[in-house]
């Protein structure tokens, strides 16, 4: 109840701030739309020193980063969920292209400070990323969502955030994704880039599908990968702990504090599941989808769950 009232006063103050705020600019890095404080900083992110213990997790925006940050955060600290709530996921495991918008968001200069080992994020495409993390033989987990549901995601995220362009109708927000004018850009080119990648370097490449349909055996794999050996009952209760409802009510990973969202245009952990496309995409727009997924999609191994 007082965690209710206290969300409900932080939604306020920030639906305030949030229209005071006004939207972002974009620029250019090779041809790939970002922000331009990013573009701006760009040497200093393409010079961003990794080590050889940082894990990095890499993703499509509203891929289920999130979901797969809480997962590894709860893993690498043994399933303890005081030592998970120490901090708003997004100080936790800092977002590499980040320059530092807001008081409870870490970028690349909090990266930087930031003891070892550490967990970073990034949205980057594959031939941006920082040559330092493929230099020192980084673990990247990669997590992958099929992109009908990806983009009808990151179409509500875009009405929501002001760091992002505003999208307007989804109409013309289709119209923009079918001609790959997206921040981070192309979700083809993102996903079948690093699903190449990961030939020849350690990459675990995981779909949110998946993690969706057998949580647990999901994150038993990203155990592995990180080389940890949690028991049964820890496992179900991080499987628990990072379910959608579970997540949505932690203050720790529903981006409640953050100004810039307006969680009342649409909630940042907002429906999570799988075929909700079906409910946005027309008729018209599924056809067309199709025949431009399976144009991009040629050339790949690479295939994906769109069905519930
Ligand atoms: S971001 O801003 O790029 O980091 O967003 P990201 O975390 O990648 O994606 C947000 C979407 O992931 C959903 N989500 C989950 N789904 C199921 N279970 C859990 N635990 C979970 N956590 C986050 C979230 O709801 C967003 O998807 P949509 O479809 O918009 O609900």
């Amino acid at each position: 109840m007082v965690e209710e009232m206290a969300n409900d006063k932080v939604e306020k103050t920030s639906e305030l701030q949030w229209g005071l705020l006004c939207r972002g600019e974009f620029s250019q890095v090779n041809g790939i739309i970002l922000q331009k404080k990013v573009c701006d900083c760009w040497d200093k992110i393409w010079n961003f020193q990794a080590k050889p213990d940082d894990l990095l997790i890499a993703s499509y925006p509203k891929a289920g980063t999130t979901w797969t940050q809480e997962i590894v955060d709860l893993i690498q600290n043994d399933g303890d969920i005081e030592k998970s709530r120490r901090a708003p996921i997004q100080l936790r495991q800092p977002f590499l292209e980040c320059i530092k918008m807001t008081k409870i968001f870490a970028g690349i200069d909090e990266a930087n400070m930031m003891p070892s080992p550490r967990t970073l994020k990034t949205h980057l495409p594959v031939q941006l990323l920082p040559p330092s993390f493929w230099e020192e033989n980084c673990k990247i987990i990669y997590v992958a969502r099929n992109p009908k549901d990806n983009l009808v995601s990151y179409y509500h995220f875009q009405r929501m955030n002001k760091l992002l362009p505003d999208p307007g109708s989804w109409d013309e927000y289709f119209e923009t994704v079918l001609a790959g004018n997206v921040v981070w850009g192309s979700w083809f080119d993102h996903v079948k880039g690093w699903w190449k990648k990961k030939d020849s370097h350690p990459i675990l490449y995981i779909f949110y599908e998946d993690i969706m349909k057998d949580p647990k055996c999901e994150i038993r794999k990203i155990m592995e990968f990180l080389g940890k050996n949690l028991k049964e009952d820890v496992l179900d209760k991080i499987v628990y702990n990072t379910s959608f409802d579970i997540m949505k009510k932690n203050p720790m990973t529903n981006y409640l504090n953050e100004i810039t969202m307006n969680h009342n245009l649409s909630p940042f952990l907002r429906k999570g599941i799988i075929g909700d496309w079906k409910k946005q995409f027309t008729e018209a727009q599924n056809k067309q989808f199709n025949e431009c997924y399976e144009k991009n999609m040629a050339d790949t191994s690479l295939s994906f769950c769109m069905e519930p």
